[in-house]
Formats: structure tokens, C-alpha cells, sequence
């Protein structure tokens, strides 16, 4: 489809190719673009809008809470509880899952988000984001937090904003993967790269390269073959790049290529995790929108997307990205254990 058209437009004619009623799933990816529209003017406003700085509490993850992560999480909770289009949200932001209210219609799509990925970014002016995953609920019942534990291969839609020098919607509804930059003067999101794919080569990786002395055997053979350059086996020399921001990586990724790692380490499973990232709404999402476009989502040992989940906020280790970087270090995971 031709660069120009806006989300709407897009979704019109790409949505009419898919099977069933498409009509609320629109809509929804309509509210959130919306949503994501008030965060960006948000974002880029900054310190200007008083948005800046903590809230002075911790989320579900013992993290500190930035004013922002709050902020975030209502503007996608008001612009979606009373459309009739959702059954539920979880975020990272909230314990257990958000009922809709009695008084608004619960729809079939369950909202799982990262309503501000990368916040502490924000009072530095780095790059942040926003991700999101939708998969149904056909049960008419008001839904628990078990409906939300759904395989990354059960989501309908995944997609993230990116809030840098441009704003960005990258989505995908299982038929590739489509990029939307904001056009402040429309006030609406256009489509400027319509089939975003990943390279299947890359010599880019990123990782926290801070916890070099807690990865696991597979991981520092591999990070130290890159940085071997081209004496090492791998034979190129590699560049790094770190985001602080799953969001920015992933963009990067998808643009041109790189392997993106958040791998377990041996911190984590002192502390009884089994990762960073959280599976819900940062890695399947994303892994789905890398898998669209042509590349590898897995945990070293499984593919990310065909994890059963067992909580709301359980974490797992992350790779993606080139597919053939990720093959080499899931084949170093397979050859250790
Ligand atoms: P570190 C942000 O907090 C996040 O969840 C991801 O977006 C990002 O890739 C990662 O954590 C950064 O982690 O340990 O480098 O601060």
C-alpha cells in the first residue's frame, strides 16, 4: 500500500483481507493510536507538562514508578474502558488485570500493555515507548488474570510507539509489519514503511554489556567471538548499541538489523528469576513483530511466542532479531546444556 495513507485508511483496506468481523479490532487499534497520540504530545512536551520525575511509589515489579508510568497507564485505560471493545487490560503498571466497569459493555479483546517501556529514559530525554498485545476472550464472562495467560501464538494484534525524534506506530496483525510516523500538522499517524523487515545478517548486537560478569557460558562465548571482530570465528567486526529502551532496540532492530539480548544471568537466578523482560507485554509483542518481519524471537532454549505463561507478570530471557545471529546463540544455549 502506498506511503501517505494514515492508520486509518491503511486498517480500512488491510483489514478487509482478513477473515470475520473486523470491526472492533479496528476500532480498538483507532483508541490506541489515540492513546498513543496524547503520550507522545506528553513525552515531547516533558518538563513543560510537568510530567517529568518519580511518583514516589513502586509498581508490581519493585520498580520506582516514574510520574509518566502512571500517566501512561490511565490515558490507555480511559480511552479504552467504556468503548465496548474490551473485556479487560493488565499492564505492567498494575497487580492483578482492570475490569471494564459495570456500567460500560465488555468486548472480546484483552489488552495487555507496557504503557511507558523504558521510563526511566524519560527524565533524560532518551527514547521510550509504549508496547501492546491483543488477544481475544470469546467467553462471555468477565475475564480473570488466568484469560490473559495466552501463548504469544494466541495474539491478534502486537505492536509498539516509539516516542524519539519522530513517533512511531509499528504494528502487525499476522501479515507483516507496518510502520506509522506521527504527523503532529494531521494530528494522525501515516504510513511510511509499509513492509518492515529484518535482515537476516546483522553485525549490531545489544545487550547491557554492564553484566558481563553474571552471563551464562553461551552468552559471553558469544559476545566475545563479536568483539573478536574479524580475527574471531565469526569472522566480521560487530558494533554495539544499548537503548535502555526495549522500544528504541527493537525499532533499530526492525530498521536494520541486530540481535536484541536480555539473556538470564546468574544474578537472576540467585534472586529466583527467570529473566528481565516480561513475557506478556514486552516479549511476545515484540517477538511477534520480529517474527512478522522476517526474523527470531526465542529465550536461548525455546521459542519466546510458544511459552504458556503462568502469571501476569512472569519474565523470561530475550533474544531476537537476525535470524542468523539468534540461531548462532540458541545453538551455543543447546550445545551447553
Ligand atoms: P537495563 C526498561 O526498563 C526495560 O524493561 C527495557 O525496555 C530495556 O531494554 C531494559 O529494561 C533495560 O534494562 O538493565 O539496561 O536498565
Amino acid at each position: 500500500m502506498q506511503q501517505g495513507v494514515t492508520l486509518d485508511q491503511f486498517l480500512e483496506t488491510h483489514m478487509a483481507q482478513l477473515p470475520g468481523d473486523q470491526a472492533d479490532l479496528r476500532g480498538l487499534l483507532a483508541d490506541i493510536a489515540k492513546a498513543c497520540i496524547e503520550l507522545s504530545d506528553l513525552v515531547r512536551r516533558g518538563e513543560l507538562a510537568g510530567v517529568l520525575g518519580a511518583a514516589g511509589k513502586e509498581n508490581v515489579q519493585g520498580e520506582d514508578q516514574k510520574k509518566l508510568d502512571i500517566i501512561a497507564n490511565d490515558v490507555f485505560i480511559e480511552m479504552t474502558e467504556s468503548t465496548g471493545r474490551v473485556a479487560g487490560l493488565a499492564s505492567e503498571e498494575m497487580d492483578n488485570h482492570y475490569p471494564i466497569p459495570e456500567q460500560h459493555q465488555r468486548g472480546k479483546y484483552l489488552l495487555t500493555f507496557d504503557p511507558l517501556d523504558g521510563s526511566s529514559n524519560i527524565d533524560v530525554n532518551g527514547a521510550t515507548g509504549t508496547i501492546f498485545s491483543i488477544t481475544e476472550h470469546s467467553d462471555t464472562n468477565a475475564p480473570s488474570d488466568n484469560d490473559f495467560l495466552q501463548s504469544g501464538r494466541k495474539q491478534v494484534c502486537a505492536g509498539y510507539c516509539l516516542y524519539s525524534s519522530a513517533s512511531m506506530l509499528v504494528i502487525t496483525l499476522g501479515s507483516g509489519v507496518a510502520g506509522f510516523t506521527l504527523d503532529n500538522a494531521k494530528n494522525a499517524f501515516v504510513l511510511t514503511h509499509p513492509n518492515m523487515q529484518v535482515p537476516t545478517a546483522t553485525n549490531e548486537f545489544a545487550i547491557n554489556a554492564a553484566y558481563s560478569e553474571h552471563w551464562q557460558a553461551p552468552v559471553k562465548r558469544y559476545i566475545n567471538e563479536c568483539v573478536a571482530g574479524k580475527a574471531g570465528p565469526i569472522g566480521k567486526s560487530f558494533n554495539m548499541r544499548w537503548a535502555g529502551s526495549m522500544v528504541g532496540d527493537i525499532h533499530r532492530i526492525l530498521c536494520r538489523g541486530g540481535i536484541f539480548m536480555y539473556p538470564l544471568d546468574e544474578r537472576m537466578i540467585k534472586d529466583g528469576k527467570q529473566g528481565k523482560l516480561r513475557l506478556l507485554y514486552e516479549a511476545n509483542p515484540m517477538g511477534m513483530l520480529i517474527e512478522q518481519a522476517g526474523g527470531m524471537a526465542h529465550t536461548g532454549l525455546v521459542s519466546i511466542m510458544d511459552i504458556e505463561p503462568d502469571n501476569l507478570h512472569q519474565r523470561v530471557p530475550v533474544i531476537m532479531g537476525s535470524t542468523e545471529e539468534v540461531e548462532r546463540v540458541v545453538a551455543y544455549h543447546q550445545s551447553s546444556t
